[in-house]
């Protein structure tokens, strides 16, 4: 078990409604906000400290949402006063990715949109492609108007600058339905493009339709985050979350 509640933000919320909603302004107009101090610093490391015991060292693993610890992650994420103004009511946690960056354990990412979904079964419907298997989950490709729906909350369990390889955000690509690479690609030069650095404890909440790319860390320090992704509880389409969803 790796986290406990956060009470004190339900006062900062009754302080500073206004901002709040700025947030979902910006959230609603970039497809992307970053949300600082959702956890705090004993969080963070009762955090990182539970997932060293079984991850440390991968660059990631998709498959967290069936650890206890995840799920108490995501019930205070759904509970936080600004998170939940930036999720919307009802939807569930369908899945839980950790990834791990640092120059020893080094990736970088080219802009795209995040496509896939983690379903239960396969499910035969003419919207429905690009159907894969990783880490033992299936994954499918659904419409657009799905994944529009969707929205991930990246934990930084480190503190993530310029050199440990932060997520890049095109603003505004949420609405734009799928992008094919080459007007991705066109976009990414045409900026703006936001580089997302978030303090230790802070959350990036993004729509997974938002074009995003990530460079290598040049830094020496390890860039952790989990990366939940919340979607409607009924996805449609015929299909179900799989059996590790949280409501
Ligand atoms: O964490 C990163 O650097 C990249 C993550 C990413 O591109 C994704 O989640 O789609």
């Amino acid at each position: 078990m790796f986290f406990v509640s956060f009470p004190a933000a339900i006062s900062l919320w009754a302080l500073q409604p206004i901002k709040f909603y700025m947030l979902f302004d910006v959230f609603q107009r970039d497809g992307f906000a970053v949300v600082p101090a959702v956890l705090n610093q004993s969080q963070c490391t009762a955090i990182s400290t539970s997932i060293d015991a079984f991850a440390s060292g991968s660059p990631g693993t998709r498959s967290l949402l069936a650890h206890d610890g995840c799920r108490a992650l995501v019930a205070t994420l759904q509970a936080h006063p600004t998170l939940s103004v930036l999720i919307p009511a009802g939807h569930v946690a369908v899945q839980c990715t950790y990834f791990e960056k640092s120059i020893d354990n080094n990736w970088l990412v080219p802009i795209h949109q995040d496509l896939s979904i983690p379903v239960r079964a396969r499910v035969a419907h003419p919207a429905l492609r690009g159907w894969s298997d990783k880490e033992g989950t299936l994954f499918v490709q659904p419409p657009a108007d799905l994944l529009e729906t969707l929205v991930a909350v990246r934990i930084h369990l480190d503190p993530c600058l310029e050199t440990d390889g932060p997520l890049q955000l095109v603003p505004g690509t949420h609405t734009r339905g799928r992008i094919d690479a080459a007007e991705a690609s066109r976009l990414k030069q045409a900026g703006p493009i936001v580089t997302c650095t978030v303090d230790r404890g802070g959350a990036l909440v993004m729509r997974p339709l938002a074009l995003h790319a990530s460079s290598k860390a040049t830094g020496t320090s390890r860039r952790r985050v989990l990366h939940i992704v919340f979607g409607p509880p009924e996805p449609g389409y015929g299909l179900q979350w799989p059996a590790t969803q949280q409501a």
